[in-house]
């Protein structure tokens, strides 16, 4: 440990810690902008400048390493006149439209002019708003570069994080401006819309296309009957955007609050969460024989999970020739949407033409999902509108309704029953624990041999996971997986979904089954989650997620009730006709 003061007051602190971690520590907050706790440092909005006394020059305290001695001041005059005039030319650059933009009331660097209170002028008349255009033809994400500060968090998320590079810095000195592929819309380059860039943005220069008015609209139109579905990772992370602390399990609250708002029916993606399990258990286990007994060269293995769809755009632009090792089960989200406009609808005695089926997901590739042409089984478009957990948040607000005192309701029926398997999804690892889970027990007839079903070999934030299981003594059906080691990998964030690619792509890996989520953490650190979402913040959704799944009576997706009430009364069979039609699908090159 090394002595350093801040503020006057003596610190004890590591070595190697910078001086923004040092003062952190000691609750003293220093102002960031470019700074992330998700990404590398660049060093290059210069708001965190503190003074190092001795020294002439202001020091950047994201990138300034503590050194035994130093004295810091980080609330002197000199700091504070400097961070005010480099807010001062921030602003001079940015598109200060603040009461139109879809980021005001939590915009960073609104909050900075704020907090530095901002109210001169004087640098707008050296920087006039050059012309720019808004890029809106993505369903997903909107990129605004009027009100980009080039802070850069967006590039370094896409490169750092996901290993897409859809977005670069163009051009240099007061030319240079974040963009992509030869200044393409974001919809005709790499881009896999899962708004990592998004979620890291400060300001509303990347913000997601956003459906609040839409959803009013069905809401309020007395033809229209609406169902709502929400996503496993929402009910951990939608507390954060209303109050409340990271890790705040909100499911009750959030089924009262979507009742409140007038949904006509308040479902659960979970539901559909389980029916994945059950048809991707089977796939796996009928891939599986083909290829062992069969030996059929054309079964495809490890065969992959299909459910995040950034991880399908991913592999469609950049291993297009693994196309067919892709589950062709279709996400729990269009399971749900291709279900509600026929299963619920005859159910229900409801014309589907009257169904808007909406869904509240941590994600915003969910917009382009819901969006592709693949989605309309139904005969009708699936899924018609797809918020955020933000948007929601929004809608709750708009609303007028005291979140926090909501008194928890449950979810609708039909299709709003889940066992702890599918709320687990929302995490990296989940899919995979929850499939092992019932897969293991069709092939045996027992549990899975985890403590109390807690598969903990692929839990964890680890950016890739691997965990082999035994299978021993399997039912006479499946005696040709006797002795198996089945053999799994988890990645999570696309930036690992490339190493294990490579491992597979080079040979050198022998999974049966990988599970891959486009996001870091999973869907719960999805680009729709609250901002910020930081390790610190998906550690503890994680903690959340597990905790929900542990709790419920049910834990495994086979033993749902209303799954095994729909395969008797509509689907018939695992596989069958009717799921191959609704249920499955495939991506092509
Ligand atoms: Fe996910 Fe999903 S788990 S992708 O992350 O499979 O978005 O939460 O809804 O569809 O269920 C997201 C989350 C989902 C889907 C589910 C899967």
């Amino acid at each position: 440990n090394i002595n350093i003061t801040i503020n006057g007051y003596p610190v004890d602190v590591k070595k190697g810690k910078t001086i923004l971690e040092a003062a952190e520590e000691q609750g003293v907050r220093i102002p960031t902008l470019c700074y992330h706790k998700d990404l590398c440092v660049a060093g290059n909005c210069r708001v965190c400048v503190v003074e190092v006394v001795g020294q002439k020059r202001l020091s950047a305290a994201c990138a300034t390493p503590c050194e035994d001695g130093m004295e810091i001041l980080t609330n002197s005059l000199k700091v504070r006149n400097s961070r005010k005039h480099i807010i001062e030319l921030l602003l001079s650059e940015h598109n200060a439209d603040c009461t139109k933009c879809y980021r005001n009331g939590s915009c960073e660097l609104q909050e900075l002019a704020s907090e530095y209170k901002i109210m001169t002028q004087d640098f707008l008349e050296l920087a006039p708003m050059k012309n720019y255009t808004i890029d809106m033809f993505s369903p997903s994400i909107m990129k605004d570069d009027s009100k980009c500060i080039r802070c850069q968090r967006c590039v370094r998320t896409c490169s750092e994080l996901q290993g897409v590079n859809a977005l670069t810095v163009a051009y240099k000195g007061d030319k240079m401006k974040i963009a992509t592929f030869f200044e393409k819309p974001m919809n005709d380059v790499v881009c896999t819309n899962c708004g990592q860039c998004v979620n890291h943005c400060p300001t509303g220069a990347l913000v997601e296309k956003n459906y609040i008015e839409e959803v009013w609209e069905a809401i309020a139109d007395p033809t229209k009957h609406v169902v709502v579905q929400t996503a496993p990772a929402v009910r951990v992370g939608l507390g954060e955007e209303l109050g409340m602390k990271p890790g705040e399990r909100v499911t009750g609250k959030m089924a009262a609050a979507l009742k409140r708002l007038g949904f006509n029916s308040v479902l659960d993606t979970d539901f559909t969460a389980d029916l994945t399990i059950v048809e991707e258990g089977n796939e796996l286990l009928t891939r599986l024989k083909k290829a062992l007994v069969d030996k059929d060269p054309d079964v495809k293995l490890p065969m992959a999970t299909s459910c995040s769809p950034g991880w399908i755009k991913y592999i469609e632009h950049l291993y297009p020739e693994y196309l067919d090792n892709l589950s062709t089960c279709k996400s729990p989200q269009q399971m749900f949407g291709a279900l509600a406009k026929t299963y619920y609808a005859k159910a229900r005695n409801l014309d589907p033409e009257n169904i808007v089926s909406v869904s509240i997901m941590p994600c915003t590739a969910k917009k382009f999902e819901a969006n592709r042409p693949e989605m309309h089984d139904s005969g009708y478009r699936d899924v018609d509108y797809v918020l955020t957990t933000r948007e929601l948040a929004i809608l709750i607000k708009q609303a007028g309704l005291d979140f926090e005192k909501l008194a928890p309701a449950k979810f609708d029926r039909l299709m709003g029953e889940s066992t702890g398997a599918g709320v687990i999804f929302g995490a990296t690892g989940g899919v995979m624990e929850a499939a092992l889970r019932t897969a293991y027990e069709l092939v045996t007839g027992r549990d899975v041999p985890f403590d109390n079903l807690n598969i903990m070999p692929v839990r964890g934030l680890e950016g890739v996971r691997k965990a082999t299981i035994k299978i021993e003594k399997p039912l006479k059906e499946w005696s040709f997986l006797d002795g198996v080691e089945l053999k799994c990998a988890v990645a999570h964030g696309l930036v690992n979904a490339k190493k294990v690619m490579d491992a597979v792509k080079a040979g050198e890996a022998d999974f049966h089954f990988i599970e891959i989520m486009a996001c870091p953490g999973g869907c719960l650190g999805g680009g729709g989650q609250p901002i910020p979402t930081n390790p610190e913040i998906r550690r503890k959704r994680t903690e959340a997620i597990y905790a929900e799944d542990g709790d419920l009576p049910l834990r495994k997706s086979h033993e749902n009730p209303e799954i095994q009430k729909l395969y008797k009364d509509f689907l018939i069979e695992p596989l069958g006709e009717k799921s191959h039609h609704l249920l499955h699908t495939k991506y092509t090159k």
